[in-house]
């Protein structure tokens, strides 16, 4: 494994909705992956909103609802512990759009596909921090217009931070992979990316995924007990 001159290494993980299973979010491809019967890539999508804006602000209200009565849990913990000791050698990529992460700790944190607890207007493109509901169309705190949107990132939108990300992923020693099916892009091509770069690939997760490359370790099991233990 290559190490830098100070011996530090650099660590990039990813996360998806398994890590936060055990907090009682529910994940997308188990048996509770759909939603009223259709799958989040048909409704979760820029045509989804425009089809019936109503049903899928409703959709992201209950979502963002329920964040009032989840945790974070062991794993979170244990990963805002490891930026506690190693600082910015810990990056956390999250394809999650729950707060878990957050408010375990981590702050060396990027939500690529956007936040549950931020709106996004589409009159001036604000972002602002949202607790409540969208679907009473409140008024954007910058312009005053009554359209604002979950600011999440739906299939066949861009991305946050890719720039940010693959820098990342291309300098680390270690990528991480924890509670992802390893389905959606780009996020499932990091690890072929981190390897190709030279870095070790370690998996976490419930069962094996099929990624594009292997991982050069890849443990089964609950995130809960295995993030921590490998943290430690
Ligand atoms: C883009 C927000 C470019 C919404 C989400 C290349 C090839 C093929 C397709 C594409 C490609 N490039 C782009 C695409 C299209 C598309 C895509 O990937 N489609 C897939 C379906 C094939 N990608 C996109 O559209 C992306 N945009 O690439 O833009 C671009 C370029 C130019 C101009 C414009 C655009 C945007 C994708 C983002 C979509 N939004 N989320 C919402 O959350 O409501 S994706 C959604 O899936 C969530 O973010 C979720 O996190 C993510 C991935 O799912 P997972 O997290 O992996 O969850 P899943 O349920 O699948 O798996 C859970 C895993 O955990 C399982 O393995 C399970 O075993 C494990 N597990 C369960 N319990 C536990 C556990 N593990 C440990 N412990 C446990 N207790």
């Amino acid at each position: 494994m290559r190490m830098r001159q100070t011996g530090r290494m650099r660590i990039v993980v990813l996360t998806g909705a398994g890590i936060s299973a055990e907090s009682g979010v529910p994940t997308f491809r188990g048996p509770d992956g759909l939603w009223e019967g259709h799958r989040i890539e048909d409704v979760a999508t820029p045509a989804g909103y425009d089809a019936d804006p109503e049903a899928v602000l409703a959709f992201y209200d209950a979502r963002r609802r329920a964040l009032a009565s989840v945790a974070p849990n062991a794993a979170h913990r244990a990963l805002a512990r490891l930026e506690g000791a190693i600082g910015d050698e810990l990056l956390v990529v999250t394809q999650n759009v729950d707060d878990l992460h957050d408010r375990a700790g981590s702050r060396n944190l990027i939500h690529m596909h956007g936040e549950l607890r931020r709106a996004r207007c589409l009159a001036c493109d604000a972002r602002p921090e949202w607790q409540g509901d969208l679907i009473d169309r409140p008024r954007c705190p910058r312009c005053g217009e009554r359209m604002l949107r979950p600011d999440v990132v739906w299939f066949g939108e861009m991305p946050y931070g890719l720039d940010r990300i693959e820098q990342a992923v291309v300098a680390c020693d270690v990528f991480v992979s924890i509670g992802t099916s390893g389905e959606v892009y780009p996020a499932a091509g990091y690890v072929a990316l981190a390897a190709a770069f030279g870095a070790r690939t370690v998996e976490l997760n419930l069962e094996p995924s099929d990624p594009v490359v292997p991982f050069d370790d890849a443990r089964a099991g609950r995130a809960g007990a295995l993030v921590p233990a490998w943290v430690e």
